[in-house]
């Protein structure tokens, strides 16, 4: 075909693949074994474009790992639980089974039209009980392990879903995925002990070297580890003790007063008569205002003096007890010391109300800090001055050596705080997966025995969305015996978060069929941990801390032989529409990816997705350069046309290339090395198909002639169709059959090898330079081809030999040939 019309190929080559069982992993059970994985998508709707850039950068890696040699795992499932189905449902009527169902079928013909080269067979669904069946499992085992428990607690309840969502869900009070006012309430739910888990995954994170530093520092805030100090202050003439809770002891010589949150269970009690009304006034006040709004960055501090006094536990010295805005009752102790010449907040409330401001850390270099001309609070560490026996040491030896002292002496202990919660999992909700728990009179909370799961989800519930579990509803469902004693007891009706379903997917795709237990614990070792996983950093605290708490717990229970579940992480950008907006429906900017192939086929689609920009960065979609990429590979197509007449060059030949031919050896032999070097290191497909562009180029700028010539021709067609290969599958494998003719009969480039160059070749940048005095040759330099006379001469000067032929005498001349020689003539 003289026109490059992708509509004809793509669909023939996948049909191809599909035959040939290429995409299977376990093909090549001697090889070294490589995990691919993309984060699998939630079918709520159709596919878009940011699926799309996903399933392309996770297909051109895998693609290339087979080339390599590698037996790869690429499996693709759908994560078909969850909230958005069913908020859907409520407002269409469909149910989401249904709805599900419909969207996966489409899914799947459009990730099939871009020619990813999943696993097909290995396909899991979340909503199947096949699968979640397993989730029940694991609810079980963690049950008997006390990793799943039951609690009455505040929890996050979002008034738009009506139901308790998790921590990681709530942002800014409001509800992650509907944007509704998120409350408290008191609610009996099943939690994750997580929280168990926190200094481990804690831990874990200094190995994850591979993933990008931005997640990783965001779940090292999440997990939010504060090691601290609980410190007893006597109040002075009364039997109590304020207990508060400081990170920086070290500093508690230069504490001036104690401040209680308005809510603190003394504060009434400690007040004195005088101050009684003033306190009261400002307490009633506070408890009318919202937590956020007292304590947000730019509330001004206030307070009130309660008329009592605390004394220092290691001083002796007493301090005034005030009541102010900034401490908020449900943190540490609700009570802290202040210390205004170390802390801004303490700093501003001491200069508003004219507190005493005592320096007793001073910066370990530098000026030295003096009370007198402070503007601020000095917060670094340093070293410690009027501290008693304390002076002299750092910020860190105090802090140990004080809270040490202060539990030998007994009015304290060394504390560590967790910002991490334990994962509530409860979903007042239908589309998810039951809670396999039995209500009986006599026996309470029963776990389902694992050998009667799964149970199912019934598919007739009423979805209302008004907060009481739909299953409820439904008595087929909920009336059942108990399994301890046989008589009428009643199923949990609450479903588990979708985050369930998704924290160990990736391991259930080892032995997907498998109907004896969750996976294979034999292909988990041969499998995991993951090689690469491809996904948005939007889910940096949530799945990808669930998953890695999820991954510990299997390695207890002996299935997996790994504490993390991912080695590499890539977090890829947003496709943005070409307004440079996120694609939204409100905004009208959507493209959708099935019509762009219909229009351009699947390779200029995929090719975009990896030339606009690296992986991590965001990129706007844009119509002319997804023209300028299909004209690219139509030039790409024409070019294999032009020189046909050297597909048959001998391989031979090769050798005899000089001249021009002997540039487009090196420019081919390049265009290899910065392919590969494309998908190490920081991936940089864009460079790569830069690269493939210049070689394409050379190519139209190149008339072959001799039969050396013909050979570098081929050798720079057959290298460009493998390079192509991850990116633009289909094309590539098209021309790579053209141009290897019968070599290529019965195979796929596919799992055909990656190319390999010539370093010899690549360094064609440098060239020889011989170097003469006076007309006889003593020596020769390395020098970049472009390299003008002064760089050369510089080189060659610096050779012994040359220097020793220059020493005493003047050079009168120098005569230099471009890539060739240089000869100093001397007198
Ligand atoms: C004395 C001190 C001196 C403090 C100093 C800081 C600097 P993180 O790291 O976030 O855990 N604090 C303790 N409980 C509080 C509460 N209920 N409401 C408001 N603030 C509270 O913060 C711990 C620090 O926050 C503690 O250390 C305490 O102030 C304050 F130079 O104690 B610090």
């Amino acid at each position: 075909n003289e026109r490059y019309e992708p509509q004809s190929i793509e669909s023939r080559w996948q049909g191809r693949w599909r035959d040939a069982g290429v995409f299977h992993a376990g093909r090549r059970p001697q090889a070294e074994e490589r995990y691919v994985l993309e984060m699998f998508p939630y079918p709520s709707g159709a596919m878009h474009m940011g699926h799309a850039r996903v399933y392309t950068i996770g297909d051109a890696l895998a693609r290339h790992l087979r080339m390599k040699g590698f037996d790869v795992l690429h499996p693709i499932g759908f994560d078909a639980l969850g909230l958005p189905a069913e908020n859907a449902a409520i407002k269409d009527g469909k149910h989401p089974r249904a709805r599900t169902e419909e969207n996966i079928v489409s899914f799947r013909a459009e990730m099939k039209s871009l020619g990813y080269s999943f696993d097909w067979d290995r396909e899991i669904v979340t909503a199947d009980p096949s699968y979640y069946r397993w989730n029940q499992w694991f609810f079980v085992k963690m049950l008997e392990k006390g990793i799943v428990y039951r609690r009455v607690g505040k929890a996050n309840w979002c008034t738009g879903c009506n139901t308790v969502i998790a921590n990681e869900q709530v942002v800014d009070e409001t509800c992650e995925r509907c944007g509704s006012k998120v409350l408290e309430k008191q609610i009996p739910e099943w939690a994750f002990r997580i929280t168990a888990y926190a200094q481990d995954l804690l831990d874990g994170l200094d190995g994850l070297t591979e993933w990008p530093e931005r997640v990783t520092t965001m779940q090292r805030n999440w997990i939010g580890k504060s090691e601290g100090a609980e410190v007893d202050f006597a109040v002075a003439g009364s039997g109590r003790t304020v207990k508060v809770f400081t990170t920086r002891v070290d500093t508690i010589h230069g504490c001036t007063y104690v401040v209680l949150a308005p809510e603190h269970p003394l504060t009434a009690e400690l007040t004195t008569p005088a101050q009684r009304e003033a306190v009261q006034a400002f307490v009633e006040r506070m408890r009318r205002t919202d937590a956020a709004e007292r304590t947000g960055e730019g509330a001004p501090k206030e307070g009130v003096f309660t008329g009592a006094h605390a004394v220092n536990p290691f001083t002796g010295e007493e301090v005034p007890i005030w009541v102010a805005n900034f401490v908020l009752a449900e943190y540490g102790t609700g009570a802290v010391m202040s210390v205004p010449a170390h802390d801004q907040r303490d700093f501003e409330f001491a200069r508003k109300y004219g507190l005493p401001i005592r320096v007793v850390i001073q910066p370990a270099v530098g000026e030295p800090v003096e009370e007198a001309r402070l503007e601020a609070a000095f917060t670094d560490d340093g070293r410690l001055v009027s501290s008693g026996t304390a002076t002299g040491l750092t910020s860190a030896e105090a802090r140990r050596r004080l809270s040490a002292e202060a539990k030998e002496r007994g009015f304290g202990a060394p504390t560590v705080r967790w910002h991490l919660r334990d994962w509530g999992f409860s979903r007042q909700r239908y589309w998810g997966t039951p809670i396999p728990i039995v209500y009986c009179e006599d026996h309470g909370a029963v776990p389902v025995p694992v050998d009667q799961l799964p149970v199912v989800l019934p598919d007739e519930a009423i979805i209302t969305g008004t907060g009481e579990p739909p299953l409820a509803k439904v008595p087929s469902f909920v009336n059942t015996t108990c399994p301890t004693c046989g008589k009428p007891a009643k199923r949990e009706t609450e479903t588990m978060d979708t985050f369930v379903d998704s924290s160990w997917y990736y391991a259930r795709y080892l032995s997907p069929k498998d109907d004896q237990r969750p996976f294979d614990p034999e292909a988990a070792r041969r499998w995991l941990p993951v090689d690469v996983y491809v996904g948005g950093p939007e889910h940096a605290v949530m799945h990808l801390l669930y998953f890695r708490f999820w991954n510990r717990v299997m390695q207890e229970l002996g299935l997996v032989p790994c504490a993390e579940p991912v080695k590499r992480l890539v977090t890829q950008g947003i496709v943005n529409g070409p307004d440079g907006r996120k694609m939204s429906k409100r905004w009208g900017n959507v493209v959708a990816p099935g019509p762009m192939v219909s229009r351009f086929g699947a390779d200029t689609v995929r090719l975009f997705m990896l030339f606009a920009a690296p992986p991590e960065k965001d990129i706007d979609w844009s119509d002319e350069q997804v023209e300028g990429l299909f004209r690219f590979l139509s030039r790409v197509w024409r070019i294999f046309v032009a020189r046909e007449g050297c597909f048959g060059a001998s391989e031979a030949a090769l050798a005899d290339a000089s001249g021009e031919a002997l540039e487009l050896r090196r420019r081919t032999h390049r265009t290899i090395k910065r392919v590969t070097e494309g998908f190490e290191g920081d991936l940089k497909f864009n460079t790569g198909i830069a690269a493939l562009m210049e070689l394409v180029n050379a190519l139209y700028a190149f008339e072959p002639g001799s039969e050396a010539d013909r050979a570098a021709v081929r050798e720079a067609l057959a290298a460009a169709a493998a390079l192509l290969a991850p990116f633009a599958p289909h094309v590539a494998e098209e021309l790579w059959h053209a141009v290897l003719g019968p070599v290529a009969e019965g195979k796929l480039l596919a799992e055909a090898p990656w190319p390999g160059f010539d370093p010899a070749l690549c360094a064609a940048d440098v060239v020889t330079i011989a170097v003469q005095v006076n007309g006889k040759l003593r020596g020769e330099v390395q020098a970049p081809v472009g390299a003008a006379e002064a760089e050369v001469r510089a080189l060659a000067e610096g050779l012994e030999k040359v220097q020793a032929h220059l020493a005493g005498k003047t050079v009168r001349k120098v005569v230099f040939v471009p890539r060739r020689l240089v000869n100093f003539v001397v007198g």
